[in-house]
C-alpha cells in the first residue's frame, strides 16, 4: 500500500464518533449577531471555564494595546458596533486589523474587552436580553458538552470573525505570544501503556518543551500534520510555523496507545489522552486522539489530531482493518 496523506486520514476513522462541534458552529452562524454575541457572553461565564490570567504575559499584548485603547475610549454605541462588525465580518478599520492577529491575539483581544465588560468600562451584553429559541436550544446543547469541546468553539468562531482575509488578502502578522505553563511539564519521554516508539515518544517530549526544531525534525520532507477540523499541513517549513503560533505551552498528556506495523514497513497508531492549553492551564483538559503514520524509514509521515466527541473515545483503541 503506497502512504499517501489521504491514506494517512483515513487511519482509524472507522473507529471514532463524529465530533458535533462542526455541525454545532453551522447552527451558530445563523443566529442573529445579537443572539451570537450574547450566546458567546453566556457561554463564557456560564459554563464555569475559566481563563488562567497568568498563562497571558503583559508583554503579549502590546501590539493591540492601541487599538484596544481606542475601543475603551469609545462611546457605548460605537463599541457595540465594533463587536457587531466583527460578528458579521464586516469591513470596517478595526475588523480588517483583526483579521490581520494571530489566533492567540484574537483570543487575547477578546479576553481583554470581557474584562473591561465585566469592569463596566467597555459596552457589556445587554443585561436580561432573551436569546432567541434557537439561540436558548444552542446554549442548551453547548452546556452539554464537555469543556475542551466548549472552549474550542470559542475559539473557532474568536478565530472566524473579523473581515474575511481571504478578501482582504491580508497576511496574519508573526506575533508570537509567551505563555507561562500553569505547572512545569518535566523534560522527559513519557510513559505510554501499550505505545513503545522511540519517534513518538520524542515528538511529546519535545512538544511538551517548546521544542518545536526537535519536534519537527522528526517528521519526513513532505510529512503532514492535521490539526483539529483543519486541512493538513505540509512540509518542515509550514509546520514549524504553525507550531510556533499555535503550541506554544501546550501540555500534552498521552495515556495509551496501539501500534500496527504494514507489510511496507510502515507504522501506523493511535494514542488517547488529555492536553491542555495556556489559557485554560489546569482548568480544563481535552480529550484528544494523535493518528500517528510512520513511513518505513521511521519517520511522522502523518499526525491527525482529533478533539474526541466523548471521554468514552479515550479507550477506542481498536486496531484498524488494514486494506492491502
Ligand atoms: C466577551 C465575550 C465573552 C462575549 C462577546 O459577546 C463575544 C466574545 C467573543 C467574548 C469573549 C470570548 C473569549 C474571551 C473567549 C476565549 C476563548 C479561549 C481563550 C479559547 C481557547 C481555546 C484553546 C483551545 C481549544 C486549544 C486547543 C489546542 C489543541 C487541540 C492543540 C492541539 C495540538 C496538538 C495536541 C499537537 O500535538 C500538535 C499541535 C496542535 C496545536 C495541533
Amino acid at each position: 500500500m503506497v502512504l499517501t496523506i489521504e491514506s494517512a486520514q483515513a487511519m482509524f476513522s472507522g473507529n471514532s464518533s463524529p465530533s458535533p462541534i462542526p455541525a454545532i458552529l453551522d447552527q451558530f452562524n445563523r443566529l442573529s449577531t445579537e443572539d451570537q454575541l450574547a450566546l458567546l457572553w453566556y457561554a463564557y461565564t456560564e459554563t464555569g471555564q475559566s481563563i488562567t490570567p497568568a498563562a497571558l504575559s503583559a508583554s503579549s499584548m502590546f501590539l493591540i494595546e492601541d487599538l484596544l485603547d481606542r475601543i475603551k475610549r469609545m462611546s457605548g454605541p460605537e463599541q457595540t458596533q465594533v463587536m457587531f462588525d466583527l460578528v458579521r465580518r464586516a469591513d470596517s478599520p478595526v475588523s480588517r486589523s483583526y483579521s490581520s492577529y494571530s489566533a492567540n491575539t484574537k483570543l487575547g483581544f477578546w479576553y481583554q474587552l470581557a474584562q473591561w465588560m465585566a469592569d463596566g468600562l467597555v459596552a457589556p451584553i445587554q443585561y436580561g436580553y432573551q436569546l432567541s429559541s434557537q439561540g436558548q436550544e444552542l446554549f442548551e446543547t453547548l452546556k452539554q458538552l464537555d469543556g475542551g469541546q466548549q472552549i474550542q468553539i470559542l475559539r473557532d468562531i474568536v478565530v472566524n470573525m473579523g473581515y474575511d482575509p481571504a478578501v482582504s488578502k491580508v497576511t496574519p502578522e508573526p506575533v508570537e505570544f509567551e505563555f507561562i505553563r500553569a505547572e512545569p511539564v518535566a523534560a522527559a519521554k513519557p510513559h505510554i501503556e501499550g505505545i513503545k516508539e522511540p519517534v513518538v515518544l520524542s515528538y511529546f517530549e519535545a512538544m511538551n518543551t517548546d521544542n518545536f526544531a526537535a519536534a519537527v525534525a522528526l517528521f519526513a520532507p513532505d510529512g503532514a500534520l492535521q490539526p483539529p477540523f483543519r486541512a493538513p499541513i505540509v512540509g518542515h517549513g509550514a509546520i514549524a510555523a504553525y507550531m510556533r503560533e499555535e503550541a506554544k505551552g501546550l501540555t500534552l498528556m498521552p495515556q495509551q496507545g496501539i501500534s500496527q506495523l504494514l507489510g511496507d514497513g510502515s507504522k501506523q497508531l493511535k494514542i488517547t489522552g488529555k492536553v491542555q492549553t495556556p489559557w485554560f492551564g489546569v482548568n480544563v483538559a481535552m480529550n484528544i486522539a494523535w493518528r500517528f503514520a510512520l513511513n518505513p524509514e521511521g519517520k511522522i509521515f502523518y499526525v491527525g489530531i482529533d478533539l474526541l466527541a466523548s471521554p468514552e473515545e479515550l479507550l477506542n483503541l481498536r486496531p484498524d482493518k488494514i486494506a492491502r
